[in-house]
């Protein structure tokens, strides 16, 4: 986590996005109101009105217009990914990638590029919940020297289906059911399990979707990714192929599913919040820019097809090269102009980088543009503030709803001499964009490459990378997703591909739903595919020998060595131990948590040692949206506590949710009325996450609980 305070987006004389969007910004500070037409209003409280209780008059037309401007108000919303948060931040390498790529702000290290980035869900509407179980949409918009780029990525690193002509089919299949439009937000329906059980490609997604990786505990605490393959170009013109990562500082880290679902309920904006509090505080929230690189020689040499977007290169066969970061340092003015109306396209790309043949990258080449035309109201959204390039941009372009150029002079067409041939075009070692030359020599069909038929393989690999607490997760995932289908036939078919994944995996989730797993499928479901997937001809090539545990897709693995900006509760009521409470709090604080005090009632709380003021009371704030709690004592405090229901409830849901829990001296009669048994009652102690000490807080107890904090969770706790 950065904790500088710099200016907005990057700071290069001449590409400073923040600059570029004060000429559009305005606040009316100062200023009379006016009608759009610039007439002053004296009267913004009554229409015109024929006498003070008579009809109003249509020639009023203050009012015909602010009616009008409201009424216009609402755009379309993204047919997917509408529910979105963003911030502006900047682009650094600390590495040049001029070995593979010449674009200028992945190889200049002293550039800062301004970014735009938007995180979302994918499936529920723009007023949905934060914590619907989905995937989440990573988009970051580079505001380059050479113009913008869009990397338009997701938080796993493969997708549903292998080609974009099943695209509208997925989307149909996961948003609410069209005849009676629920559930909102949701996976968990006959339609979407229907559609995946069709389409066996989907299996490893489907993994990775039932994993905790789609309830994520922060926007700030998950992995990005390319997806794709995408090419790299050089300086001199060679091509390799590449695959971009995020990772965060703060580690990768997910909420439990009960949790998620009372968050819905407590919070709907919990990641949008986390997000806008965080970069608020000055707690920027920052993240690792890593490529994989694969030269072009070794397009062949792995068991599965870089072009097949249902895959991923496992880290430990071609490492993540961390070579650049990216630091989200400014919230959006205006929530509409900016996160709304951003429009990214994974089509925007400057020289040194190319697309290559996935054919579901082919397929969204086409859908980005078409879909801001009807969103945004036609071909000008580029010259929206937060769509134009820092650059300059010519072109002979004209015309059009809500153009904004004024284009001077007669000329608008290309090749021109009234122009003087302006604007001309670049050669490419002007900075022209050219595409990698690819040979292709090839019949027109409509098909796939055998390559793409292996749908198991990895999902077995992420399966197998799993802790047994992830694994039981995706369990319990799949119990809920699947017993809440009513369509006996969709669920056994889903078991079958559950049971090519793994035989035990799919038993425990059919016994949780009192269902058989079938050993074949009487009819194969989708005609346009094979049963019989993993072609012989292809597993059969020499490969690299596929790895069977890939740790780097366990988030056991991950960063835990911070407690920043975790959110950390203390219980309080009059007559707490204020010496335990602020020394704890004090270190929490020093290690950058966010402390929240709550008690059975808002405002001064008298304490034993002195007084306390609560942030909050148990009706405000509940243990869901907390990473901790810590439990003081203090005889009355410890007493009142006991008495409220709601209390005990905080911290019983706090060790269900295997969270970090402290308490000292009588603070621990809460703790064992929320059935946490402590294991030594003697002294100070430490167990899977439960820490504090018979008496009063100390330093020591204060390094224990910031040490079990930073573990983020104690599934170990689980079963018990
Ligand atoms: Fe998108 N996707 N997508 N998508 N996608 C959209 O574009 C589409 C895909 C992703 O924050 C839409 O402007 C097709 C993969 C993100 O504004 C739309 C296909 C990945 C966002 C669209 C895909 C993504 C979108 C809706 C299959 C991960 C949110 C609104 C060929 C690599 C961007 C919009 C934002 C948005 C189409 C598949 C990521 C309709 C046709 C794979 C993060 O154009």
């Amino acid at each position: 986590m950065s904790k500088s305070k710099s200016s907005g987006s990057g700071d290069r004389p001449g590409n400073d996005k923040t600059k570029s969007l004060k000429a559009f910004t305005e606040n009316g500070a100062d200023q009379a109101m006016t009608t759009n037409q610039g007439v002053r209003i004296s009267d913004d409280q009554n229409q015109l009105k024929a006498g003070e209780r008579g009809p109003s008059l249509l020639e009023d037309f203050i009012f015909r217009e602010k009616i009008t401007h409201f009424d216009h108000e609402r755009i379309p919303e993204r047919i997917v990914h509408a529910r979105g948060s963003g911030a502006h931040g900047y682009f650094q390498m600390h590495e040049s990638l001029a070995k593979y790529t010449k674009a200028g702000f992945l190889t200049d290290t002293t550039r800062k590029t301004p970014v735009f980035v938007r995180f979302s869900t994918v499936a529920g509407s723009r007023g949905s919940t934060d914590m619907a179980r989905d995937v989440r949409g990573f988009s970051v918009k580079f505001y380059t020297e050479e113009g913008i780029v869009d990397l338009v990525g997701n938080n796993i690193p493969i997708f549903f289906i292998q080609d974009a002509s099943k695209f509208p089919d997925l989307i149909h299949a996961v948003k609410p059911e069209p005849n009676n439009e629920i559930p909102q937000a949701a996976t968990n329906h006959d339609t979407f399990w229907d559609f995946i059980g069709c389409m066996p490609e989907s299996m490893a997604m489907v993994t990775w979707i039932m994993s905790d990786r789609t309830i994520p505990r922060s926007l700030r605490m998950m992995e990005g990714f390319g997806v794709h393959t995408f090419r790299f170009i050089n300086a001199k013109g060679a091509s390799c192929f590449v695959k971009f990562h995020w990772k965060p500082k703060l580690g990768v880290h997910s909420v439990a599913w009960d949790e998620a679902q009372k968050i819905s309920g407590a919070d709907p904006d919990f990641h949008r919040r986390d997000l806008w509090e965080a970069i608020e505080a000055g707690q920027y929230p920052e993240w690792e820019f890593g490529v994989q690189i694969v030269p072009e020689a070794d397009e062949h040499k792995f068991n599965f097809d870089l072009l097949d977007p249902t895959k991923l290169i496992p880290e430990e066969m071609v490492p993540v090269q961390r070579v650049g970061t990216l630091v989200l340092n400014r919230n959006p003015d205006n929530f509409f102009a900016e996160t709304e109306q951003v429009a990214f396209h994974p089509g925007h790309i400057v020289p040194g980088i190319d697309f290559s043949n996935d054919p579901l990258l082919q397929g969204r080449l086409f859908s980005y543009t078409d879909t801001q035309l009807i969103r945004l109201g036609g071909p000008n959204f580029a010259e929206i503030p937060i769509n134009r390039p820092t650059n300059e941009m010519h072109n002979h372009q004209r015309e059009g709803h809500m153009r904004q150029a004024i284009n001077a002079g007669r000329v608008a067409y290309e090749p021109n001499t009234l122009g003087n041939g302006h604007p001309f075009q670049s050669k490419i070692k002007e900075g022209g964009f050219a595409s990698f030359a690819e040979k292709i020599d090839a019949r027109k069909i409509r098909g796939r490459s055998d390559s793409f038929f292996d749908f198991y393989s990895q999902a077995k690999l992420f399966y197998d990378s799993q802790s047994d607490h992830e694994k039981n997760h995706m369990v319990k995932a799949l119990q809920f997703e699947l017993g809440s289908c009513k369509n006996t036939t969709v669920r056994t078919r889903m078991l079958f591909h559950l049971a090519q994944v793994n035989k035990g995996f799919a038993q425990t989730v059919a016994q949780g739903i009192g269902m058989q797993v079938p050993d074949k499928l009487e009819d194969w479901p989708n005609k346009g595919f094979p049963a019989d997937a993993n072609p012989k001809d292809w597993q059969d090539r020499k490969v690299e020998k596929p790895i069977d545990k890939s740790p780097a897709l366990s988030m056991v693995n991950t960063i835990k060595d911070t407690i920043q900006t975790r959110c950390i509760a203390i219980l309080v009521a009059d007559g707490v131990d204020v010496k335990s409470y602020q020394m704890i709090s004090a270190a929490l604080t020093a290690a950058g948590a966010v402390v929240k005090t709550i008690a059975p009632r808002q405002g001064t709380i008298d304490g034993d040692g002195g007084k306390v003021s609560a942030d909050a009371t148990f009706l405000t704030k509940v243990s869901v949206l907390f990473d901790a709690v810590y439990v003081p004592g203090g005889e009355a405090s410890v007493q009142a506590l006991l008495g409220n229901a709601q209390a005990v409830h905080f911290v019983r849901e706090a060790n269900q949710h295997c969270k970090a829990i402290c308490a000292t001296s009588d603070g621990i009669q809460l703790l064992a009325a929320a059935g946490i048994e402590v294991q030594n009652k003697s002294a100070d102690f430490d167990n899977r996450g439960i820490v504090g000490s018979t008496s009063a807080a100390s330093s020591r107890v204060a390094t224990a609980f910031i040490n079990a904090i930073a573990q983020h969770r104690h599934w170990e706790r689980e079963k018990a």
